[in-house]
């Protein structure tokens, strides 16, 4: 009787102590989809580490790179479902959802890192405004580096990318492919160097960061460097888990989100630079597009947006109004 009142005791001590140190500490699964050594997840592994010495241990942020624990179409129902506290998502995915999603993935309407920020004012109140109505807080965005064009043989013009097997990775680089009469497969980034080995894609539209971060220089020859558009990611957290976080260690979430995408911003231009240089030392041929293959990608830019300004109607047009207000 003696032990036995004893063992209960300290049953319940323990579970008193782990019940304890449980609403202590907070634990979040951030999911995202592009490989641990790219600029955007060392990014997110930074953020995961200021929050944790900014709450000393109390929010504690896994980040589950290279599409892990989601499938990058998949990871933005995830956070909104709580199945992922958080995520990392790439806003031009979610075009067809929502058209705003996609402005920053249309071909030379914002084409530097200026016009992509400014862009980003334009599109930022409604994304917050409609991520909230979908159970989520928009932490940071990080523009990706300027997209350009590679494939195996060399580009005069967009009528040599017909019939070429293209790799898109969102509704717009379809539609491209559509318009230059090339065939589209979508493939995440998280696939790409797979796809290619096995000569189910081609060519692709991205940028320097992915084709070294997926070795397309082992594939591809040419790299055809558009600056055609930045597209954006970014870091959500599941509305819910946010609220449930007391005050101070909210504060903390959104100055490290602060920080990061300020230091992502950095990262993106030093990685553009940096990554032309080593697809360069790996044997690609990193090119100015000729005046003929600009003349003709800015045509594919033209239809586009003519055919998002239809599809976005008002809010749409709201957005390209402030974005190109002076
Ligand atoms: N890399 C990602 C998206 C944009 C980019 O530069 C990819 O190719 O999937």
């Amino acid at each position: 009787m003696q032990r036995r009142i004893f063992s209960l005791t300290a049953a319940s001590a323990v579970l008193l102590l782990s019940a304890g140190i449980a609403s202590a500490q907070t634990k979040w699964d951030l999911a995202a989809a592009y490989p641990a050594s790219n600029f955007h997840s060392v990014n997110l592994a930074q953020f995961a580490s200021d929050v944790d010495q900014a709450t000393a241990g109390k929010l504690k942020i896994t980040v589950h790179a290279g599409a892990s624990l989601f499938k990058a179409p998949e990871i933005k129902r995830a956070v909104q479902g709580g199945q992922a506290q958080a995520g990392e998502i790439i806003f031009a995915n979610f075009q067809n959802e929502w058209q705003i999603y996609g402005a920053d993935g249309l071909p030379f309407l914002a084409d530097s890192y200026d016009a992509s920020v400014k862009l980003y004012q334009a599109q930022k109140p409604l994304i917050e405004k409609k991520l909230a109505e979908q159970g989520m807080v928009l932490l940071y965005t990080v523009a990706w580096p300027p997209q350009g064009i590679y494939t195996k043989k060399p580009l005069n013009s967009a009528a040599d990318l017909k019939g070429v097997k293209w790799r898109a990775y969102s509704p717009a680089t379809s539609r491209i492919a559509e318009l230059v009469g090339a065939q589209p497969v979508t493939v995440q980034a998280a696939e790409l160097s797979q796809a290619l080995a096995t000569g189910v894609v081609e060519s692709t539209m991205t940028s320097g960061a992915t084709g070294v971060d997926s070795k397309l220089f082992e594939h591809l020859k040419y790299y055809y460097d558009m600056q055609a558009w930045l597209p954006k990611n970014a870091v959500l957290v599941n509305k819910k888990a946010f609220d449930d976080l007391d005050k101070p260690t909210q504060d903390a979430v959104l100055k490290a989100a602060a920080a990061a995408e300020v230091r992502g911003l950095a990262a993106s231009k030093r990685v553009n630079t940096e990554t032309l240089e080593k697809l360069k030392a790996n044997g690609m041929q990193v090119l100015p597009p000729s005046p003929q293959l600009k003349a003709d990608m800015k045509k594919v830019g033209d239809t586009m947006l003519k055919e998002w300004l239809e599809k976005a109607g008002p809010e749409g047009k709201s957005v390209i109004d402030a974005f190109q207000k002076p």
